[in-house]
């Protein structure tokens, strides 16, 4: 596959496995895992045509490592991001000091005075560094990016999970713990 052909088949996957499984007329199982053959032959039906080494390409060459194969290639799921009902498993861990947000200016008058909130995903989704944040937050417009004490939070008792590629869950941030956009 080239570039375009490869975020073309993310893009797709990334709907499937977090979003509409229906869309290809397949089902998750609790942990969010699909089956590779299931999910090809509904690629075949209502998707792009993939092969199963189009498949392992995806996984391998996605710029944000969003999927995972477990290593016999049978079943696939994404990392983070569902809107489907999925308990991904991952266990709680202790958070760095800071964690980093990434939004637009329109969404700071909210986001400031109720928190962040996981809107149509699970979780609230956080950066482990500023410039991954900025990006997160340039797929709306201009980014701003905010600081989130999250070493002070979990000592607080709210409870964080890290994805397989570096994302990290929490369900909410109540605005005591965001500080204003760090400098790029
Ligand atoms: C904003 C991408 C108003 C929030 C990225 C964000 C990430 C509020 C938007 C992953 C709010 C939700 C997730 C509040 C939060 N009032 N707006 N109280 N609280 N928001 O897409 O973090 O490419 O669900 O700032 O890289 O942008 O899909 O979350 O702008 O890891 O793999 O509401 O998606 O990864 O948007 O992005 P999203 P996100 P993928």
């Amino acid at each position: 596959m080239n570039r375009k052909e490869l975020v073309r088949a993310s893009r797709f996957l990334a709907r499937v496995l977090r979003h509409a499984p229906d869309s290809v007329g397949i089902r998750l199982d609790p942990q969010g895992w699909a089956e590779v053959d299931a999910l090809l032959s509904g690629c075949r039906r209502a998707g792009p045509r993939l092969s199963r080494a189009d498949l392992w390409e995806v996984v391998e060459g996605d710029d944000k490592g969003r999927f995972v194969l477990i290593p016999d290639g049978t079943r696939i799921r994404a990392w983070q991001g569902h809107s489907v009902r999925v308990e991904l498993g991952l266990e709680p861990r202790t958070p760095p000091t800071l964690l980093y947000h990434g939004t637009v200016g329109r969404f700071l008058p909210a986001i400031m005075g109720e928190g962040l909130r996981p809107m149509r995903r699970h979780d609230v989704h956080l950066s482990p560094d500023p410039g991954t944040a900025r990006r997160v937050g340039a797929r709306r417009g201009e980014p701003v990016v905010l600081s989130v004490t999250a070493a002070r939070m979990h000592d607080e008792g709210h409870v964080f999970r890290v994805t397989g590629n570096g994302v990290w869950l929490v369900a909410a941030v109540p605005a005591e713990y965001l500080t204003a956009a760090v400098p790029s």
